[in-house]
């Protein structure tokens, strides 16, 4: 008898697990754009543009392989708007042995998935998603008994587990296992960042543009200039400009910002790895091998390995382990609404306009901008959890909630109280300064901090350390915060948190 086998729009492999042992003479697979999965966030256009076309062509290769296709194509008009409506259909067609598919990534349609079997009166087999690298057993395992969970020391077990980066003895190649320290350096427009890898939209491409701008004119973004890739043979061709042109200072400008470069020498990856158009272990392979070639340095491989096998990995394991609970978590007491500026860039901090304009033109920012700008931004302010992980959720091409929910709500917001990283990355325009060429071009002065023209990071910084003393003070890793705002006097504080409590009164005038 027949299975009814169902692809997510994340799911673009034919590695994916849905499909091991399938059977292409009997089997039919499903694959559906809907309006649930299209409007349940704030989808960025580019998002939609980019997860459409990717299905489509991938649907098409399907059938090109053999296999029995139903795909649904979206219109608002579409009778069955949900996944399980046009699930239900095609088993009420098929009457299927059973319905088959992998885990999904996130808990709002996993607990959607699992009821299934009682509506549809079918068994429903979900599959383990083998496309990571730890499976959420393992990171259980990992966990299992830990007081705290850090990134560190879960990376090193990945690099023993899977032997990147390690040397014949067991020891991590170059000697050691981590060289965070040498991602600092500021980029000051030398070395030239490399051009952006660029595809043409084809007419699969033009139609679903021409679609998402007629049917989701209400969502953030724009479809202007839209040059991802959308197949498999594309993806990794990105990979391999990324490995050629950006990888060999990858490492060296990972933390940098600037006023003219959207990219710099990030990957730009993340939206073909989370939908399965590449995998993530042969990513980390194809950048050790840059290594093992002396085609990229030992900083910049590692970092790069590092964020893959290091935090991709972890923020999975943390999420899975601790939802739906985790997405509830507001351990600060923040109670602020997200300003308005975050959806239009209009704001005369430039640090915010640039990364929410890029965010905008590209639905992409580099962790640095959405770490340490937007991100700080609303830890400082103290911007409620989620409507600060919903904007997230909505504006990035990458965003998936098993990878979002993690790295804004824990990693940003510590709204977890340390669950998930030691202390909070607050940092006062002084950072900014220091990573970017920003300040420079800037209405605010970054070297000021009480005046009307005072770069509001720096006050908004003090007052955040001054608010959460009972949270933060006793922390190893914040005591020289707290030393250094005791060693202030009075009237400067004063000065400092009033300036704050200005800004935060009048912060959509920012
Ligand atoms: P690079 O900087 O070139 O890094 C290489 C790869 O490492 C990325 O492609 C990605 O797969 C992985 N990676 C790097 N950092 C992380 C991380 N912290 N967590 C998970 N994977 C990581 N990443 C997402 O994929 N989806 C998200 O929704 C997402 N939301 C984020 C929200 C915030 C507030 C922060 C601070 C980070 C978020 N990240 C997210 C992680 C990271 O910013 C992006 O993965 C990265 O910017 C993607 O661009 P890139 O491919 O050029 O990455
Ligand atoms: C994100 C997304 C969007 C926008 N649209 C679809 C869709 O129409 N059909 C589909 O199968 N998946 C879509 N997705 C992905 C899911 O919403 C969900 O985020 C992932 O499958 C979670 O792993």
């Amino acid at each position: 008898m027949a299975n009814l086998i169902l692809i997510l729009g994340d799911q673009l492999t034919p590695d994916i697990s849905a499909l091991d042992d399938a059977d292409k003479q009997h089997d039919r697979i499903v694959m559906a754009e809907v309006h649930d999965e299209a409007s349940y966030t704030n989808h960025h256009k580019k998002k939609l543009v980019l997860l459409f076309s990717a299905m489509r062509h991938f649907a098409k290769q399907l059938e090109e392989d053999g296999w029995q296709v139903h795909y649904q194509r979206y219109h608002p008009d579409n009778e069955h708007r949900s996944l399980e409506a046009v699930v239900a259909a095609q088993a009420k067609d098929l009457k299927p042995e059973r319905i088959i598919t992998t885990e999904c990534g996130e808990w709002r349609l996993h607990a959607q998935i699992s009821e299934w079997h009682k509506e549809l009166d079918l068994p429903v087999e979900i599959r383990p998603d083998t496309r990571f690298i730890a499976t959420k057993q393992d990171f259980q395992d990992w966990a299992e008994g830990r007081k705290q969970l850090r990134m560190e020391y879960f990376y090193r077990e990945m690099r023993r587990k899977t032997g990147l980066l390690m040397d014949p003895d067991g020891k991590p190649e170059g000697g050691e296992w981590n060289y965070d320290a040498d991602n600092r350096r500021k980029w000051t427009g030398k070395p030239a960042a490399p051009a952006t890898f660029r595809v043409e939209p084809d007419d699969t491409t033009q139609e679903v543009i021409d679609l998402v701008n007629e049917h989701f004119t209400d969502h953030f973004g724009t479809t202007d200039d839209f040059h991802f890739a959308v197949t498999a043979e594309d993806a990794n061709q990105a990979l391999a400009h990324f490995i050629d042109y950006a990888l060999p200072c990858f490492g060296d400008f990972q933390d940098a910002m600037s006023d003219h470069e959207d990219w710099l020498f990030h990957a730009i990856l993340s939206p073909y790895i989370n939908s399965g158009l590449l995998d993530p272990l042969a990513v980390c392979e194809a950048a050790t091998q840059a290594w093992y070639a002396g085609r990229a340095p030992i900083n910049a491989v590692e970092g790069f390995v590092r964020q893959i096998l290091g935090w991709r990995e972890f923020v999975r394991g943390i999420y899975w382990m601790n939802m739906p609970g985790y997405a509830e978590e507001n351990r600060l007491g923040n109670t602020r609404s997200l300003p308005w500026f975050y959806w239009t860039g209009d704001t005369k901090m430039r640090c915010m306009h640039k990364a929410i304009d890029s965010t905008r033109r590209n639905a992409y920012a580099h962790h640095i901008q959405r770490l340490m700008v937007t991100g700080n931004f609303a830890l400082l302010a103290g911007i409620k959890p989620e409507e600060i992980c919903d904007w997230y959720l909505g504006v990035y091409a990458d965003a998936y909630d098993w990878v979002e929910l993690p790295n804004v709500l824990g990693m940003v917001m510590h709204a977890d109280g340390g669950y998930l990283g030691s202390k909070p990355y607050a940092a006062s325009g002084k950072y900014i300064q220091r990573q970017s060429d920003h300040c420079a071009n800037c209405h605010y002065n970054v070297n000021k901090s009480t005046e009307e023209d005072a770069c509001p990071f720096n006050a908004l910084y003090w007052h955040f350390i001054d608010r959460h003393r009972d949270d933060f003070a006793k922390n190893p890793r914040m005591g020289m915060m707290y030393r250094n705002w005791d060693k202030q006097k009075p009237e400067k504080k004063e000065a400092l948190l009033n300036r704050a409590n200005k800004l935060l009164d009048q912060i959509e005038q920012l």
